[in-house]
């Protein structure tokens, strides 16, 4: 169940290890279950290539969720999702295949740094495969006062590659 005061935040999905596109939907599926949380839109599923990342292309996508759970217990939820759909983390591998990664992009218009968890995402306005699905579940939406679509053409014209598949 969600609420008309729950707080609006935004999941990253990606995967290129496995059936990556069954992965995400099932991701998808069950952030959707999580207490206190309702999905309230999915991107389209996408293809991209690696950034500062090896191995094969990766599947992504960003789901919009209303959600009254606190940061810690969702980002708490997420990986514990990862862990369940096989996500292992090789130790000293920095951005190492995955079975499945969920990001916490955003979370209303918190801001915070810690250890464990920086909001936004550092790497949020950088990566053309987070704006591009970002855009289309946010389509108002700005960063550091510029459109996130408009972010993400930016990305796309300096060469990172993504192209769109269907429905996640
Ligand atoms: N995730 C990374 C590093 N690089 N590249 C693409 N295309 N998609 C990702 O999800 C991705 C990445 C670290 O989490
Ligand atoms: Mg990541
Ligand atoms: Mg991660």
């Amino acid at each position: 169940m969600a609420c008309a005061d729950d707080v609006e935040a935004f999941i990253a999905l990606g995967a290129n290890l496995g059936d990556g596109a069954a992965t995400l939907r099932a991701a998808a599926d069950a952030i959707g279950t999580l207490p206190l949380t309702r999905v309230a839109a999915r991107s389209s599923l996408y293809r991209s290539a690696p950034q500062l990342a090896s191995g094969p292309d990766y599947w992504n996508a960003v789901v919009l969720v209303r959600t009254a759970q606190s940061p810690d217990a969702l980002l708490d939820a997420l990986l514990r999702i990862e862990t369940a759909m096989g996500r292992e983390r090789p130790v000293g591998e920095r951005n190492a295949p995955r079975t499945l990664d969920l990001d916490l992009l955003l979370y209303g218009t918190l801001q915070r740094k810690t250890a464990r968890l920086t909001l936004p995402h550092p790497r949020l306005t950088q990566r053309a495969f987070v704006l591009t699905p970002l855009a289309e579940v946010w389509p108002e939406g700005t960063l550091d006062g510029i459109a996130v679509g408009a972010l993400a053409a930016q990305r796309i014209a300096e060469g990172q590659r993504i192209d769109k598949l269907g429905g996640l």
